[in-house]
């Protein structure tokens, strides 16, 4: 079944993992061997050839040139080529999203999800393309007009993690695309295989349009996200994983005054009041905090329960937990797969251990599955008191519940962590949500009021605040980081005043 599907895909055993376009994969390049493990088995799919520094180099050039002539091309034009990208894509969705199931172990409709939200961004984008709009600004000068107007930025360089291994790519390549930028990507070495069979796709959809270096691709690892950092034809690094290496890379592209739009880590929060509709905050809670194994930087960390509800709504929880099917993702009941390989399951079984240490209670979980693969059970884990691995992001499905007695408490504790990403309160008293979504309520970026921290659409901005580190991708005016803003002002009378009332007479 898997072998049919490498093939459809136009993936092979052993692949290059570095390319230009259509007709520009290179052949033999020279960096290290990523071998692709299915983390429900534990056993290797493929084998993908990294690129070497040389490689990235070459590719960059490429992208230098091919953004000289796709940001001289209208807007409308790019948004075009991108809806070829999209349509190729809905061609290819089912294989895709298989693809997304073996590799990274999400279940099957996660996998077709995925994809689906490549769709969705070429959707976007391509009517974006159409509304890249600057405002018109009024001159205190008489006979003078003020507007601003966006360009397109340069070559952008796109990191991107292995949990959402090609929905975030199209965040920022069907965005950049339109905004008249090139792109190299450098995919996450533990999902290379869906980043290929992508690249494939695009290159299908782009073939005939000459525009060799524009979508480019470069598999590898830390040396090339470290390359990129530092390289000054990137005017900008969109970088989507862990804070560790969102703080290994913002200094360096700071220290050349590049930008640097980072989606990194979240320790989410939800809290539950006593006046919420406890049945869907249950339902909300356990996708949240399962789905995905626990592995989206939106992922559900941290219960907070109002006192007068916690122990009911825990016993529900907990058994809802022991009822939830974990296994083999490409199963139709299955709603929790593998975790992405061992260093994730030691994390996961280390934390679980501290917490216990800490005077955490496993109310259900804590355990690896005895079966081949990187499998375990949901955790949940009632914290007594001070719990502080609990403001420690583990990838992996542990939830950590606590009480509050008063909004306050509970708003003090959901904010107490470093990272500001996704957070949600369940109530259906009106004051209680608005608090939560005003000035002195959540601190994240996304702020839900009775829906769960993770599935965001793509027609909002996407991002966090403090360690998640502030970049927005996606929908909204997300658009505005890809591009550069000039201000125009045109003289159209006959004398030369100046702003302020300056004079200057010669
Ligand atoms: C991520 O985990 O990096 O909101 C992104 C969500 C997804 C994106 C998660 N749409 O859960």
């Amino acid at each position: 079944m898997f072998d049919d599907l490498l093939q459809r895909l136009g993936l092979k055993d052993r692949h290059p993992g570095v390319c230009s376009g259509p007709g520009g994969w290179v052949g033999r390049p020279g960096g290290e061997e990523i071998t692709s493990i299915n983390p429900s088995t534990g056993v290797p799919i493929a084998t993908v050839v990294g690129g070497s520094i040389g490689d990235y180099d070459a590719l960059v050039d490429r992208a230098v040139d091919a953004f000289k002539r796709w940001r001289t091309l209208p807007a409308p034009h790019r948004g075009e080529v991108v809806r070829r990208i999209g349509q190729a894509l809905r061609e290819h969705k089912e294989d895709l999203g298989l693809l997304v199931t073996l590799e990274v172990g999400k279940i099957r409709s996660e996998g077709l999800g995925e994809v689906q939200e490549m769709i969705d961004m070429a959707d976007f984008a391509v009517g974006l393309s159409r509304q890249l709009y600057g405002l018109t600004i009024a001159s205190e000068r008489p006979g003078h007009r003020m507007f601003e107007q966006w360009h397109p930025l340069g070559p952008v360089g796109i990191i991107s993690a292995f949990n959402f291994p090609v929905a975030v790519w199209s965040w920022n390549a069907m965005v950049a695309g339109v905004c008249g930028d090139s792109m190299v990507w450098k995919p996450s070495p533990l999902a290379p295989l869906t980043s290929l069979a992508v690249q494939h796709v695009v290159n299908r959809a782009v073939e005939g349009t000459g525009l060799d270096g524009l979508f480019g691709l470069c598999v590898g690892g830390t040396e090339i996200g470290r390359r990129m950092a530092g390289d000054d034809r990137l005017p900008l690094v969109s970088a989507t994983g862990s804070v560790a290496m969102g703080k290994a890379i913002a200094p360096v592209v700071a220290s050349r005054l590049g930008r640097a739009l980072l989606e990194l880590g979240g320790n989410n929060g939800i809290i539950v009041s006593p006046k919420a509709n406890l049945d869907l905050a249950l339902r909300a809670v356990a996708f949240a905090a399962v789905g995905t194994a626990g592995q989206r930087c939106t992922t559900l960390r941290r219960l907070i329960l109002h006192e007068s509800i916690a122990d009911g709504f825990l016993d529900r929880l907990a058994a809802a937990y022991r009822s939830l099917p974990v296994g083999d993702p490409w199963e139709d009941d299955v709603l929790v797969g593998p975790l992405i390989g061992e260093q994730a399951v030691e994390g996961m079984l280390a934390a679980v251990d501290r917490a216990k240490g800490q005077g955490g209670e496993v109310l259900c979980g804590g355990r690896r599955l005895d079966r081949p693969g990187f499998f375990v059970e949901p955790t949940l884990i009632r914290a007594r008191g001070d719990l502080p691995i609990s403001r420690t992001e583990t990838f992996a499905p542990i939830l950590y519940a606590t009480t509050y007695a008063d909004l306050d408490e509970a708003l003090a504790l959901h904010n107490s962590v470093a990272e500001g990403l996704s957070s949600a309160i369940f109530t259906d008293d009106l004051r209680e949500a608005e608090r939560f979504l005003s000035p002195e309520g959540s601190d994240c970026g996304i702020a839900n009021v009775n829906i769960g921290t993770s599935g965001a659409e793509i027609g909002g901005a996407f991002g966090g605040e403090k360690d998640t580190g502030g970049g927005r991708e996606a929908g909204s005016d997300s658009w505005k980081a890809y591009m550069r803003r000039q201000t125009c002002t045109v003289n159209y009378g006959g004398s030369l005043p100046l702003a302020q009332g300056v004079r200057f007479d010669i």
